[in-house]
Parts: C-alpha cells; sequence; structure tokens
C-alpha cells in the first residue's frame, strides 16, 4: 500500500454536508459524481495530499443506506492507493483477507476498486483503489 488515497465518510443529506465539510475543511468540493453500480453520490474534498469522500445513498439497497440505518453518520472506508491492485489483491486473498469482489470494478474518482470485508480487517471497511490512467 503506497498511501492512504482517501477516506469515506457516510452523510445522510450531502447538501448539508458540503456545508459542513467545505466549513470544516476550509476548501469547496471539487468533485461530485454518483457511482450508479454503489447507488451512491461522492462528493470528493482536497486535505493535502489525501481526500475526503462523501458518500449519500440514492437508494435503501446501498451499502451506505444500510450503514446509516445501523451505524448512524460517521467514518465508513479507508482506501489505500495501490499501483497493482491485482497483485495487492492476489497477496491479501492469500494471507486470509476476504475480498468483497473477485475481480477489480470501476469507482468513484477515475479509480479500479476492490473492497475487503471489514470483519476480516480489524473492524474497518479497506478499499484498493489503483489510478486508471
Ligand atoms: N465498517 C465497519 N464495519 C461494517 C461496515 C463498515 N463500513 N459495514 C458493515 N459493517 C459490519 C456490520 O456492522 C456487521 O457487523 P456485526 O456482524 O458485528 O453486526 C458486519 O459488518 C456485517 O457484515 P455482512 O453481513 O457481511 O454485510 P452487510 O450487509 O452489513 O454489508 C459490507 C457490509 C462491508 C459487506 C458491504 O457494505 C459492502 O459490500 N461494502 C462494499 C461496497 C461499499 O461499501 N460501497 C459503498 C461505497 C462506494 C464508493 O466508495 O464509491
Amino acid at each position: 500500500m503506497e498511501k492512504i488515497e482517501h477516506i469515506g465518510i457516510a452523510v445522510k443529506n450531502l447538501a448539508e454536508a458540503e456545508k459542513t465539510y467545505t466549513a470544516l475543511l476550509g476548501v469547496a468540493p471539487y468533485k461530485r459524481e454518483a457511482v450508479e453500480s454503489e447507488h451512491v453520490i461522492t462528493l470528493f474534498f482536497k486535505v493535502g495530499e489525501t481526500k475526503i469522500e462523501l458518500l449519500e445513498a440514492t437508494s435503501p439497497e446501498s451499502a451506505i443506506a444500510k450503514f446509516i440505518e445501523k451505524k448512524g453518520e460517521g467514518i465508513h472506508h479507508i482506501a489505500y492507493a495501490v499501483t497493482d491492485i491485482v497483485a495487492e489483491m492476489k497477496r491479501l486473498k492469500e494471507q486470509g483477507f476476504v475480498l468483497l469482489n473477485e475481480a477489480p470494478k470501476k469507482g468513484a474518482d477515475n479509480k479500479l476498486i476492490c473492497f475487503v470485508h471489514p470483519k476480516s480487517a480489524g473492524g474497518v471497511l479497506t478499499e484498493l483503489c489503483q489510478e486508471i490512467i
């Protein structure tokens, strides 16, 4: 893993959260993107070398809707930048980590992604991200 690429934060209302995080971070978001396959709308802020990704569910089936229902708003996942996602997935699988997708899939912000189940990663939903060049 190279660095923390972003921290994902589940929010109930993106418009409200946008105001809060713009005030908190002192910077406006640089990107808003819907990820239909995940049933979410995302909003990204840059903070130094890393990013904050706000996530609002667009459907009750979304992982974000389920998370908020159970735990409320807050940190949902930590995403790490990798240069070779397939190699990292293999490395983690061999060590017993439970991958939530068999092959990398297209995520927000021009990334190939793979999630690792929180129950196999110390209670933290973990994401691998590789920049699509
Ligand atoms: N962080 C930590 N723990 C979490 C969690 C999270 N984000 N989401 C769920 N859990 C915990 C639950 O609290 C539950 O724990 P207990 O058994 O102790 O109550 C356990 O994981 C449930 O696991 P599950 O029954 O396998 O599955 P769920 O239906 O709750 O789904 C998960 C959990 C992680 C498998 C699912 O959310 C998932 O597939 N996530 C990956 C995709 C995703 O999160 N997409 C949205 C973001 C997309 C983006 O960034 O663009």
